[in-house]
């Protein structure tokens, strides 16, 4: 038998969420099969030479080739979003499989397998929206899509063609509950926001800015709230996404306080960018709308504070990709739209990694291993991919990065591999940057240059996750 390895990396200072250990990593298969100090020969070696090594990043939170209604039309497909992915360090997506209201919830699985197969350069798994929860959905098709493989689904509280009412939610929960899966809420008062966004209207406030009037920092602290008191009557356990400032972080403190099971999400959006970028000169400041809205410097720090104290669980892009100069995106139907028809969402799934790795634990705001928490051990332990994903072990895929941890690298979107055609963090200068993408072994991005190929990356049936269990359910029950 030829036990050499396929591919041993060298000198690693391996870092995941609880260790760090200096170890030759050796991979077979696609694999991780030995971690030691010196391993045999591999048909490919590479020396990371005492660089830094953490698992490939698992984007928690994406969206790709989503269907949108027209004229809208997301930037990026599988191919395009996972080939942007690959460079900037995550090999694992996981976009959402979205019912439009009135269809089948498994019928929207079936069409995102299309969307994904053959296109997607990095493993894969999708979320459930559930925007329909009629009778059939409840009962027969997302205990169905939860046995197979699709174990978290997100739910919304605003926009028309998404929201549920709040007993729409009780009812989706319940399933959630019963079958173990992760549910995700976006939490938005949808009238307060139609009221408001009236208002603003009639009075001739249209400008970009006024999405971040529109949507008050009351507007998430309300719904986030009323998620958590949901959590609990129900005792199943949630996560908040896009967590955008102190107010909703409140909000998550006390229940965490209370003992609730309220996990939360959060965004480079929130740590980088404030309302004030939605004020740029001329229509500009529509290449930073999304929900809920970048705050201010002060609720930064407050965002700041959270991802060091362990208030957050995962660090997610929200990946939401329109293009600015396009009749499909950000300037709909070819015009200035007034600001409530603007396509929410901004473009950062390269981008995530860097950001917090420079941002985070460059400036010392958080250590190496909360950044892999963040990152990649506890977004593949909420949606039920641990430990094949998001640590480095024997038995996890080889999905890893070589950080260049040195690396002086201005943002650029010329630099970027999605099919946006702007980044909302352009000349943020940062320090370090991912070498090498490896995922299940193979150089997915090596020396600037995107390595993989369409179609290799494969679907992920995720696992009941562990922390959707309710609490007073009993072990093994
Ligand atoms: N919610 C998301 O999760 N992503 C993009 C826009 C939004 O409102
Ligand atoms: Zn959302
Ligand atoms: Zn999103």
């Amino acid at each position: 038998m030829n036990d050499r390895f396929d591919l041993v990396v060298r000198n690693a200072v391996a870092v995941t969420a609880g260790d760090v250990q200096r170890c030759d990593i050796g991979v077979r298969g696609g694999r991780i099969v030995a971690l030691a100090e010196r391993l045999g020969p591999g048909e490919r070696e590479i020396d990371a030479a005492g660089r830094t090594v953490t698992p490939g990043g698992v984007d928690g939170h994406c969206h790709l080739d989503q269907p949108m209604p027209a004229p809208m039309r997301m930037a990026d497909d599988f191919l395009t979003g996972t080939r942007s992915a690959a460079c900037g360090g995550t090999t694992t997506v996981i976009p959402f499989a979205a019912q439009k209201k009135g269809e089948s919830l498994r019928e929207a699985v079936e069409d995102y397998h299309r969307r994904a197969e053959g296109k997607a350069c990095i493993d894969y798994a999708f979320h459930l929206i559930v925007s329909d929860p009629s009778e059939r959905v409840l009962r027969d098709e997302l205990p169905q899509l939860i046995r197979d493989g699709c174990t978290s689904f997100k739910v919304y509280m605003t926009y028309d063609d998404l929201k549920l009412s709040d007993r729409q939610i009780l009812d989706v929960l319940e399933v959630a509950r019963r079958e173990g899966a992760m549910a995700m809420v976006h939490a938005e008062n949808s009238d307060c926001i139609a009221w408001l966004t009236e208002k603003l209207v009639a009075s001739g406030h249209t400008a970009p800015r006024h999405h971040a009037d529109s949507r008050p920092a009351p507007v998430e602290r309300e719904a986030t709230h009323r998620a958590i008191t949901f959590s609990e009557l129900l005792d199943v356990p949630i996560l908040i996404v896009h967590v955008s400032g102190a107010d909703a972080l409140e909000q998550i403190r006390w229940a965490q306080g209370r003992s609730l099971n309220i996990y939360a999400e959060t965004c480079p959006q929130y740590l980088l960018l404030t309302a004030e970028h939605l004020g740029l000169e001329g229509f500009q400041g529509a290449k930073y709308v999304c929900s809920p809205p970048p705050r201010d410097k002060a609720n930064q720090q407050r965002i700041w504070d959270g991802l060091a104290k362990g208030a957050f669980h995962v660090f997610s892009s929200d990946h939401a990709p329109f293009r600015y100069e396009d009749a499909h995106g950000k300037k709909l139907g070819g015009k200035e739209v007034a600001f409530q028809y603007i396509p929410n969402g901004i473009p950062g799934i390269e981008t995530r990694l860097p950001l917090l790795f420079s941002e985070g634990v460059g400036e010392g705001r958080i250590d190496l291993h909360q950044f892999v928490a963040l990152t990649a051990t506890n977004p593949a332990r909420m949606y039920g991919l641990y430990p094949r994903k998001g640590t480095i072990a024997v038995g996890s895929d080889a999905d890893l990065v070589i950080w260049d941890d040195q690396r002086e690298q201005t943002i650029g979107n010329a630099m970027l591999h999605h099919a946006v055609d702007y980044t909302p963090y352009e000349g943020m200068r940062l320090r370090g940057w991912p070498a090498v993408t490896l995922s299940r072994g193979e150089a997915v991005w090596e020396d600037g240059e995107f390595r993989g190929r369409a179609g290799r990356g494969e679907f992920l049936k995720c696992g009941l996750p562990d922390p959707a269990r309710p609490r007073t359910r009993a072990a093994g029950a």
